[in-house]
């Protein structure tokens, strides 16, 4: 349908297919992939495969194509989506939001990043410097989030360990005058762990390669990756990725390291640290005196009546503690920088009476489905919130085509879809879910294990259809462990191991340490632990738990999104080996199916494959008509719109809402913009005679 594509790079639309099979579906994707065309619409969805390999489709003139036009005038691309956000934004004064979902590796960080370019290059061409300021932020705050919260993982290089939902503020003249950053549970057992192959986040080998001599001295780092026990575990130490950005650390990234470098022994009844002098160094970095880090360490104080005493922790006690306060630390640090972000970027003096309302477009990228060899309550949090994504997505494509064809007059029957309803209530249904489930079990009182929460899922869910485990399914060969238990969710079977879902959760941090830290003469430090201040006696409300928190926040996210215009971007991972040229047919179709992108097409063509403001509609077709061409004295663009089909003998494929006209099939658009190519043609010939002076 786009002018510059031609049938060779496949259909530019998937509701052009002749029909809509998977096949057909599959056979187009992959000859555009083939071709390099990466995107390819289906409607106003952009679909997206990840190339790997630097595509030259990004740069400056690509985007002055872009600028301002519609959808179907140009091949589809990334920059076409931002354009409408912005267009919705700007002239219809609404809120819009991109959002962006695919597994991981898919392609999601990459297209939030062009489609932030994109948006920081359309505006402000009154160059004010205050707007400049603002985009420059915006764009550079990526780098610093990417240092501290992305990790090789063994699905992507650049894997985001958090999710990221920015606001974009715009004022009346539609550019940006600031932002706000939101970030969803950042995976910090990374920081004390990585599976075979992996890497804890990329600012620590930044830190220890890329820092200069002095400043490592100065932070008692040693300049060896392999010497930090923390960063090691993986086995993959190497600075493959970002080595230019060493950007920016804190004391805290330093302090993580050394930490992880602290080893407990005994002797008799007593619990030692093994090596005391990593605790003068911690001492330094926490800017606290050795001797409370050491305490902090060791012991914990607990209340039992109306005293207070100080308990031993056993070696294990105090390891427990170290990884506890190792992780809680650089996840603290990570919600300090992007608090410190927001400082600057949030909006400031924008007074709505002067200026008009003051308008956002959000960007979602956020971690994509994963399924590893191990998965954990990490893998559930971030699946959990991909089925919330999905569920999202049903609802808005659904229920914006039915609102245009009620908002226009245009009646609409109702398409089947698969709903994931069921996988969301399965994880968040209050009482009978699994984060109801794993939150009674951390209640219970004597010693909760993980596999007291596991007994509770199999008594609570033996009948559901998406739940099983090794108990109820003995003869299942994927669920290999005792521990095991398995989702069915939309994208795929997930086996979790239920081995630190108690721990994960209760996510507790004795009150020591955040004594300890309130304590430190660092300022920012001391500002980052205010619960400190409070004694043990004064602590009595059992904190909300990681799987509540990470529940609350979704369903917060999802509220926001719901209330602003979406755009979607459905990213598709070609291979698993990074490869540009190998388009896996089964990988690839697995993921058409379960985006659901077939019933999306469905969706679409069942309603109207196209739908265009009547003016606009007018301005691309008139020359094909003699009612229209070059104007037309009609009283409306509607009624010309109306002569002009009925000329044309579409009448039967096209309904007229009140603002825009609908067209059924691709087929007539095709023939429209086939009748529109040869007018055009004739009208250029001719005015090549008429300068020659032959006419
Ligand atoms: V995760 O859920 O955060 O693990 P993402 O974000 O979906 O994942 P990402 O954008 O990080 O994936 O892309 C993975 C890699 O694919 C990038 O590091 C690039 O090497 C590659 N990629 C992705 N998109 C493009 C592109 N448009 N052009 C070139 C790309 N390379
Ligand atoms: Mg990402």
């Amino acid at each position: 349908m786009a002018e510059h594509e031609s049938l060779e790079f496949g259909k530019a639309d998937f509701v052009l297919l002749d029909s809509v099979s998977l096949e057909e579906f599959m056979a187009n994707l992959k000859l555009r992939f083939e071709k390099g065309r990466i995107y390819t619409y289906i409607g106003e969805v952009v679909v997206s495969v990840n190339p790997y390999r630097a595509m030259n489709i990004y740069g400056r003139d690509t985007i002055e194509q872009y600028k301002g036009r519609e959808l179907y005038e140009r091949p589809p691309h990334l920059f076409a989506i931002a354009d409408a956000a912005y267009k919705a934004m700007k002239r219809r004064n609404k809120d819009t939001c991109i959002v962006i979902s695919g597994e991981s590796g898919a392609g999601k960080t990459e297209a939030s990043k062009y489609i932030m370019q994109y948006i920081a290059a359309i505006t402000n061409p009154g160059q004010r410097a205050e707007v400049e300021r603002v985009k420059n932020m915006l764009l550079k705050s990526n780098c610093v989030l990417e240092a501290f919260g992305n990790a090789k993982t063994n699905r992507n290089d650049n894997s985001s360990r958090f999710g990221k939902y920015m606001d974009i503020n715009f004022d009346f003249k539609g550019d940006p005058i600031g932002g706000h950053i939101n970030n969803y549970l950042l995976e910090k057992s990374r920081v004390i762990f990585q599976q075979e192959g992996e890497r804890s986040f990329h600012s620590f080998y930044q830190m220890v390669k890329g820092g200069s001599e002095s400043l490592l001295r100065s932070l008692h780092v040693s300049k060896d990756p392999t010497a930090y026990s923390y960063i090691k575990v993986g086995g993959q130490v190497k600075v493959g990725y970002h080595r230019s950005n060493f950007l920016v650390f804190l004391y805290l990234s330093p302090c993580d390291l050394s930490q992880g470098n602290l080893t407990f022994g005994v002797d008799g009844d007593t619990t030692l640290i093994e090596n005391s002098k990593v605790v003068a160094v911690i001492g330094v970095l926490l800017a606290t005196k050795e001797e409370n880090v050491g305490k902090a360490l060791l012991y914990r104080t607990v209340a039992t009546g109306r005293d207070v005493i100080d308990k031993q922790h056993t070696t294990q006690e105090a390891s427990y503690g170290r990884d506890a306060l190792a992780k809680a630390m650089y996840e603290r640090m990570f919600c300090w920088i992007v608090g410190r972000i927001n400082d600057v970027i949030e909006v400031k003096n924008y007074d709505a009476k002067v200026h008009g309302k003051n308008t956002v477009i959000g960007v979602l990228d956020i971690y994509g489905f994963e399924i590893f060899q191990n998965n954990s309550f990490e893998q559930f949090c971030i699946n959990y919130c991909n089925e919330k994504l999905q569920q999202l997505f049903i609802q808005l494509v659904l229920r914006q085509e039915q609102e245009e064809y009620q908002r226009e007059g245009i009646p609409w029957k109702h398409i089947d879809y698969f709903n994931n309803q069921i996988i969301v209530d399965l994880v968040e249904l209050q009482h009978k879910g699994i984060f109801s489930v794993l939150d009674e079990a951390c209640m219970t009182v004597g010693k909760v294990t993980d596999e007291v929460f596991l007994q509770g899922l199999n008594s609570k869910l033996a009948k559901h259809a998406h739940y099983t485990s090794r108990k109820l399914s003995p003869t299942d060969k994927s669920l290999e462990f005792d521990r095991d238990f398995r989702i069915r969710h939309y994208a795929g079977d997930v086996v979790y191991s239920v081995v630190g879902f108690i721990d994960k959760n209760k996510d507790t941090l004795f009150q020591d340490f955040k004594r300890l830290l309130y304590n430190s003469s660092n300022p920012v430090l001391k500002m980052m632990w205010p619960e400190g201040k409070l004694s043990i006696t004064e602590v009595t409300k059992r904190p909300l738990t990681a799987a509540t928190l990470f529940k609350n926040s979704m369903i917060a996210l999802v509220e926001n999104l719901a209330c602003k215009e979406p755009y979607y971007v459905r990213c598709i991972k070609p291979n698993d080996v990074k490869s540009p040229l190998l388009f896996e047919y089964e990988r690839c179709r697995h993921q058409v199916e379960y985006l659901g992108l077939l019933e999306n097409v469905r969706v679409r063509r069942a309603g109207f494959a196209n739908r265009q403001e009547y003016p606009r509609f007018l301005q691309r077709y008139k020359m094909i008509s003699e009612f229209t061409w070059p104007n037309h004295d009609l009283p409306s663009d509607k009624e010309a719109v109306k002569r002009l089909v009925q000329g044309c003998g579409f009448e039967h494929d096209v309904a007229y809402g009140k603002t825009k006209v609908f067209v059924r099939t691709p087929r007539t658009l095709f023939c429209l913009e086939e009748q529109r190519d040869e007018m055009v043609g004739r009208i250029v010939l001719f005015l090549q005679k008429v300068w020659r002076g032959t006419i």
